[in-house]
């Protein structure tokens, strides 16, 4: 797979980097997955991950749904109950398993609404996998394009609001390399524009 990369983003912020390629073979400290509430594993990136990474990290999920009430402090008016799973817009950690990184972060995309605007439920993915990717330490951070698969979120806006959300993030994180890991060229093309369009 070839690979490419942009400038430095805002000086006080992470730098953003952009791949074309599959999340599971980056070496990174966090690698962040798009997941579903259930945290058990799925299709698209989810089960490449999962498929790659072995089963240490469904365990370390299993671990972590039966903790979920004690690890989340607040449900937010919208957000799946805790009982369900993991809410939307949130993040955990589990192990990485055989990848070549420290740590997998979950997160729960929003499905893509025509009717309602969930934007703020996909920032909140990107912001909270930052948040507990600080908590851990990681330094350098691999997302794919959360929710823009099979949850049906259009590209360009999905783009736009992953780049948005962390150039706003700016000296607000430790994490250091945010690297956006896209599967194929138009999802490249879509992060390139975002980048460029935001200065
Ligand atoms: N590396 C990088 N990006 C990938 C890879 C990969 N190996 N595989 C797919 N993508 P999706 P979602 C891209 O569907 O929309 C799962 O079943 C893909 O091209 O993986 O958030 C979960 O369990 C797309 O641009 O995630 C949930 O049920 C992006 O990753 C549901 O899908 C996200 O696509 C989540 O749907």
């Amino acid at each position: 797979m070839s690979s490419g990369s942009t400038g430095p983003s805002e000086p006080t912020g992470p730098t953003i980097t952009l791949v074309l390629g599959d999340i599971t073979e980056q070496h990174v400290d966090a690698i962040v997955n798009a997941a579903n509430s259930s945290l058990l594993g799925g299709g698209g990136v989810d089960g490449a991950i999962h498929r790659r990474g072995g089963t240490a990290i469904l365990d370390d999920c299993r671990r972590l749904r039966a903790s979920l009430p004690q690890a989340l402090s607040s449900v937010r008016a919208g957000e799946t109950p805790i009982g369900k799973g993991l809410p939307t817009g949130r993040a955990v950690a589990t192990t990485a398993g055989e990848l070549h990184a420290d740590h997998v972060i979950h997160t729960v995309g929003p499905v893509h609404s025509s009717s309602e605007d969930r934007s703020e439920l996909l920032a909140s993915c990107y912001r909270e996998s930052l948040r507990v990717a600080g908590e851990l330490g990681a330094r350098s951070v691999a997302f794919p394009a959360v929710s823009t698969g099979i949850y049906g979120w259009p590209l360009d806006d999905g783009a736009r609001i992953a780049v948005e959300t962390v150039r706003e993030t700016g000296a607000g994180t430790s994490v250091e390399e945010v690297r956006f890991v896209l599967f194929d060229e138009t999802a490249y093309r879509a992060f390139e524009a975002a980048l460029a369009a935001q200065g």
